[in-house]
C-alpha cells in the first residue's frame, strides 16, 4: 500500500525498554509507532489477560455453561454439571496437551508422508541425504540393516514408524530408545502410548462433558498423549527430516535483522516444516531466478529464516535467521522483506495487516493454514518448486516496486549452531571415541554441574528475550551446560552466547570443558519439534553410565521461561513424563494449592516421573533448576566430587591470597 494511502492510526505507545531487549525489535517497534502500525506487543499492552481464564477456572465444554469458578475460593462452587475445579483445570490442561501433541504429530506425519513418497519414487525433488542416519534409526528400532539396500531399509522404516500414529494396540516404536527403568515406570502406570491418533482422540473424548471427572485419571491420559508427542510424533519429525535433509553438524550462522540486505530481494520463510524451506533454498539459487532478480537491479536473492523452521535451517545449513516468534511482525516493519512464506504453527494472523502496511507479499502455503488477507499458494511436495519459484517471482516484483523507505537494523551476531545429539557425541568424544562418556565423566567429576534444556517461545507478556537470556546466563555461570531449541535458541544467539568465546561467561568447570573442546556453553539443537533430540541425549547419558538408571536420576532440568503455545504445554508434559523437572515462566494455567496443582508439581515425581515448576523470575527459575540438579547429584553420590573440585579451587585462591 502506498504511504499516502495508509491510514495512520493513533496507537498507545509502548515503554520499549521494558518490552524487549532485542535492539532490532526495539528499533522496529519505534518505527511501527511512527508509522501508526500496531503489533502483538501493542495489543498485549492494551489487552489484559482474563484473570479467570489465566487460572483455568472456567469451562465452556457444554452449553449449560460457560461456568466460571472463583480462583480465590476454588472449592467454593462447582460447574452446573457438578464439575469441580480440579476436573475443570485438568480438562483444560488436557485440551492444551492434545492440541500441542496434535500439532507436532501432524507435522511428523507430514514428514513421514514425504518420506514414503520419496522412497516409492513419487517425489523426485528430495532424496535420502543421510543414509547413515537412516540405518542407525532403523537398527535402533529392530530393523535388519546389514547387507540390505537403502530403499529396502527405508520401506521397512516407513512401515514401522507409521505405527507411531495409527497403531491401536501395543507400544510405539521409539520406546525402544527409552532407558529401561524409565520405561518400567511408564508401563507400571499404564502410560506407554499406543499410537498418537488413538491417544489424542481418547484424551479429547475424556474431556467431553460427563466422561473423565477425576483429575488423576485425566492426568494419566495427558501423560500418555504427551509421550506420544515427544517420543512419537516429534521424534519422527526430527529423524525423518535428518534422513531426508541431513543431520545437523556444527555450522556457523548469523542471526538478527541485519541479515536482511537492502540491495537484495529478501525472502523470509517462517513456520515449522522444513520441506518448504528446503525447496525455497533451491529456488533462490536457481540461475534463472537469480538473473531475474539482477535484471531488476537487485544484487541477488537473500533467503532468511524466522521462528522454528528458521532455527532448523540455521542448525542444518547455517541459513541466516532474522528473529524469533515475537519479531515476526517487527521484521516486516523494516520494509525490506519482499516476500514472507509461511506454513504452519505460530504464524500470527496480525502479520497480514503489517505486511499490507509495508507492501510485503505474505503467502500461506499449507492447506492447514490460510490467513484472511494473505495470498495462498499451495505447496505440494510432488512439485515443490511450483510454489517456491512463484513466491520468489512475486518477491522480485515487489523489490522492483519498492517505494517505501527501507530501514534495516544494522545488527547481526555470528554463532555456531547445529548440535544434534549425534554431533554432541562427536564433539565431546571425538571421532575415534564418540560417546557421551566424556560428558558424563565431566558431570561426575563436577566440572559440569548438570544439564539444562532451555527451550520454547517468546511472549509479549514478559520482556522479550530477557527471561531466556537471564536464565541461561545464571545457569552457565553455575556450570550448567545448556541445550536449546526453538525461539529460545535465537534469543541467546542474538545475545552472543553461541560462540566458543562465550565460555568466558560460564563457571570455571564448564568454561574449562568448553575451552578444551572448543564449544559454546549453550548448544542449539534446532526447532521446537527437535526437543526430541534432548530426550535422546538424555537417554544416551543414562546409557553411558554413572548417572543412574533412568532419566529421572539425571542431574538435569528443563525450562520454557517465555512459553505461550499449547505445543509448549505438551512439550513440558513430555519432559515431565520422561522424568525431568520442568519449570515454566510467564504464568501457569492452574490455581496453586489445588489437588491438580499438587499432582503436577509434586505427586508425579513421587510416582517416578519428573514434575512441573513455575516462576516468572528467571533468576529464581535458575536456582530452582540448580537446586534440583544438586538434589540429583546428591542422590547419585556425586555431590562430594563436586565439592572437592570447588574446594580445590577455593583452596588455591585462599593460598594465593595468603
Ligand atoms: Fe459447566 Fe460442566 Fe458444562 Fe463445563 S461441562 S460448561 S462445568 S456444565
Ligand atoms: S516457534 S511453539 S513460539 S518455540 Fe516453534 Fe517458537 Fe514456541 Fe512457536
Amino acid at each position: 500500500m502506498e504511504k499516502e494511502d495508509r491510514k495512520v492510526v493513533e496507537i498507545k505507545k509502548l515503554n520499549i525498554k521494558e518490552t524487549t531487549i532485542c535492539n532490532s525489535t526495539a528499533q522496529m517497534l519505534k518505527k511501527a509507532e511512527r508509522d501508526g502500525v500496531e503489533t502483538a506487543f501493542h495489543r498485549a499492552a492494551s489487552m489484559k489477560p482474563c484473570p479467570i481464564g489465566a487460572q483455568s477456572a472456567c469451562c465452556k465444554n457444554c452449553s449449560m455453561g460457560p461456568c466460571r469458578l472463583n480462583a480465590r475460593d476454588p472449592y467454593g462452587k462447582v460447574g452446573v454439571c457438578g464439575a469441580t475445579i480440579d476436573t475443570i483445570m485438568a480438562r483444560n490442561f488436557a485440551r492444551m496437551v492434545a492440541t500441542g501433541a496434535a500439532a507436532h504429530t501432524d507435522h511428523g506425519m507430514s514428514m513421514l508422508d514425504v518420506f514414503r513418497e520419496v522412497v516409492n519414487g513419487n517425489i523426485k525433488d528430495y532424496t535420502i541425504k543421510d543414509p547413515i542416519k537412516l540405518e542407525e534409526v532403523a537398527r535402533e528400532i529392530g530393523i535388519e540393516v546389514e547387507g540390505r539396500e537403502v530403499t529396502d531399509i527405508a520401506r521397512d522404516l516407513y512401515k514401522e514408524l507409521e505405527r507411531t500414529y495409527i497403531q491401536v494396540e501395543g507400544e510405539i516404536p521409539f520406546v525402544k530408545r527409552v532407558p529401561e527403568k524409565t520405561l518400567e515406570t511408564w508401563r507400571k502406570h499404564g502410560v506407554v502410548p499406543r499410537g498418537a491418533m488413538r491417544e489424542i482422540m481418547e484424551l479429547l473424548h475424556r474431556t467431553h462433558i460427563g466422561v473423565d471427572q477425576h483429575y488423576e485419571n485425566i492426568t494419566k491420559q495427558c501423560t500418555r498423549t504427551a509421550i506420544a508427542d515427544g517420543w512419537g510424533g516429534s521424534m519422527v519429525a526430527t529423524e525423518i527430516s535428518d534422513i531426508l535433509f541431513g543431520t545437523p553438524m556444527p555450522v556457523r550462522g548469523e542471526v538478527d535483522m541485519g541479515c536482511l540486505k537492502e540491495d537484495q530481494v529478501n525472502v523470509i520463510i517462517h513456520g515449522h516444516e522444513p520441506n518448504l524451506f528446503e525447496s525455497m533454498l533451491d529456488s533462490v539459487n536457481d540461475p534463472t531466478l537469480v538473473q531475474a532478480a539482477k535484471d531488476t537491479g537487485a544484487a541477488g536473492i537473500n533467503l532468511v529464516g524466522m521462528c522454528c523452521s528458521g532455527s532448523e535451517m540455521l542448525s542444518r545449513h547455517g541459513i541466516p535467521h532474522a528473529g524469533n516468534f515475537m519479531s515476526t511482525e517487527a521484521v516486516l516493519i523494516t520494509g525490506a522483506v519482499d516476500a514472507m512464506g509461511v506454513d504452519v504453527q505460530c504464524i500470527k494472523q496480525g502479520l497480514a495487516k503489517v505486511a499490507e502496511c509495508y507492501g510485503t507479499k505474505l503467502f500461506t502455503t499449507n492447506p492447514r493454514c490460510h490467513i484472511e488477507g494473505a495470498e495462498h499458494i499451495e505447496f505440494h511436495e510432488h512439485v515443490p518448486r511450483e510454489c517456491t519459484d512463484e513466491i520468489v517471482e512475486m518477491a522480485i516484483v515487489r523489490f522492483k516496486n519498492r517505494k517505501l523507505p527501507v530501514e534495516i537494523p544494522n545488527i547481526t551476531t555470528m554463532g555456531v549452531h547445529g548440535f544434534s545429539h549425534e554431533s554432541i557425541n562427536y564433539h565431546l568424544g571425538g571421532t575415534f571415541r564418540a560417546s557421551y562418556t566424556p560428558l558424563n565423566d565431566n558431570i561426575i567429576n563436577g566440572r559440569i554441574r548438570g544439564v539444562a534444556g532451555v527451550v520454547g517461545c517468546t511472549s509479549p507478556r514478559v520482556k522479550h528475550d530477557w527471561v531466556h537470556v537471564e536464565l541461561v546466563k545464571e545457569l552457565i555461570r553455575n556450570d550448567v551446560l545448556v541445550l536449546q531449541t526453538g525461539c529460545s535458541q535465537i534469543s541467546l544467539a542474538k545475545a552472543g552466547f553461541y560462540t566458543p568465546e562465550a565460555a568466558y561467561m560460564a563457571g570455571p568447570g564448564l568454561r574449562e570443558v568448553c575451552e578444551t573442546v572448543g564449544m559454546p556453553p549453550v548448544l542449539g539443537m534446532g526447532a521446537c519439534v527437535d526437543n526430541s533430540r534432548i530426550l535422546i541425549a538424555a537417554s544416551e547419558m543414562v546409557r553411558a553410565g554413572g548417572l543412574g538408571d533412568s532419566i529421572a536420576d539425571l542431574p538435569a532440568a528443563g525450562a520454557a521461561p517465555e512459553w505461550m503455545s499449547e505445543k509448549a504445554i505438551s512439550i513440558g508434559h513430555y519432559f515431565v513424563a520422561s522424568g525431568i523437572y520442568t519449570v515454566f515462566g510467564v504464568s501457569f494455567p492452574i490455581i496453586e494449592g489445588t489437588k491438580f496443582h499438587k499432582l503436577l508439581f509434586d505427586g508425579l515425581e513421587e510416582q517416578g516421573f519428573g514434575k512441573w515448576g513455575f516462576s516468572p523470575d528467571p533468576h529464581e527459575i535458575a536456582h530452582m533448576m540448580i537446586a534440583h540438579i544438586d538434589k540429583k547429584r546428591k542422590a547419585l553420590g556425586i555431590d562430594k566430587t563436586r565439592e572437592r573440585v570447588l574446594m580445590d579451587m577455593q583452596d588455591r585462591r585462599e593460598l594465593e591470597a595468603a
